[in-house]
């Protein structure tokens, strides 16, 4: 069975286990804690050479690490990674844009916030949010007048650039000018086997 090395908040893995329910893949679930220091221990470097989830490791006993890898993995040959040479690599850009501009300028203010770090570290989160409001700037001119990031369906662009899109209110991003971002998340998570982030917690909207 496949294995997912993941933590409880990462958005980095929370791509992953929506992409394994929208497959209807079985997995063995192995939830670190990231504060211990459990990334850092010897048994997990030896699976993840960035000591970092998620870290999906294969029946065979390979891993593959870094979210965007592990999505183009799994999506090969599904409808959600195009065949089209072109089509697939207008995916890639998006699975880059959102690692490069995206993902750590949303998650950084956001871990700060959870943890109760933010009033120390306002200097720090304006930058963040000066890159972030850049990003989010260009992702929404993009979804002016479209339905998904690529083509005309849903794909692993949408899943991976809407996973930390969908957390930036949680470090201090005024979301409601983005009216196209907001309802092409609100079309992301309507897909068919979507899952929260934390499940027990979306109802209560804790998260
Ligand atoms: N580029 C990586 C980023 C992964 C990442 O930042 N993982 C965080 C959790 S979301 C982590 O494991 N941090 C632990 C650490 O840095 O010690 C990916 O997309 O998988």
């Amino acid at each position: 069975m496949l294995r997912l090395y993941d933590s409880r908040l990462s958005g980095n893995s929370w791509k992953i286990r929506i992409l394994l329910s929208q497959l209807g893949l079985p997995y063995e679930r192995v939830t670190l804690d990231i504060g211990k220091g459990d990334t850092h221990e010897p048994d997990f470097r030896a699976i993840s050479r960035f000591e970092r989830v998620p870290v999906l490791m294969l029946e065979d006993g390979r891993p593959v690490v870094e979210s965007g890898a592990i999505l183009l993995y799994l999506a090969q040959g599904t409808p959600y990674l195009p065949d089209d040479g072109y089509l697939r690599a207008e995916v890639l850009s998006w699975l880059f844009f959102e690692q490069a501009d995206l993902q750590k300028n949303i998650a950084t203010p956001r871990v700060l916030h959870l943890y109760g770090m933010a009033d120390d570290r306002q200097q720090d989160i304006a930058r963040f949010h000066a890159e972030g409001y850049l990003a989010l700037e260009k992702l929404d001119r993009w979804l002016h007048e479209r339905t998904w990031l690529v083509d005309e369906r849903y794909t692993i662009a949408d899943l991976a650039a809407s996973t930390y899109v969908s957390l930036a209110a949680q470090g201090g991003y005024a979301m409601s000018r983005f009216a196209g971002i907001g309802a092409w998340v609100t079309r992301v998570q309507g897909q068919p086997r979507w899952v929260p982030l934390i499940p027990e917690a979306a109802a209560a909207s804790e998260l």
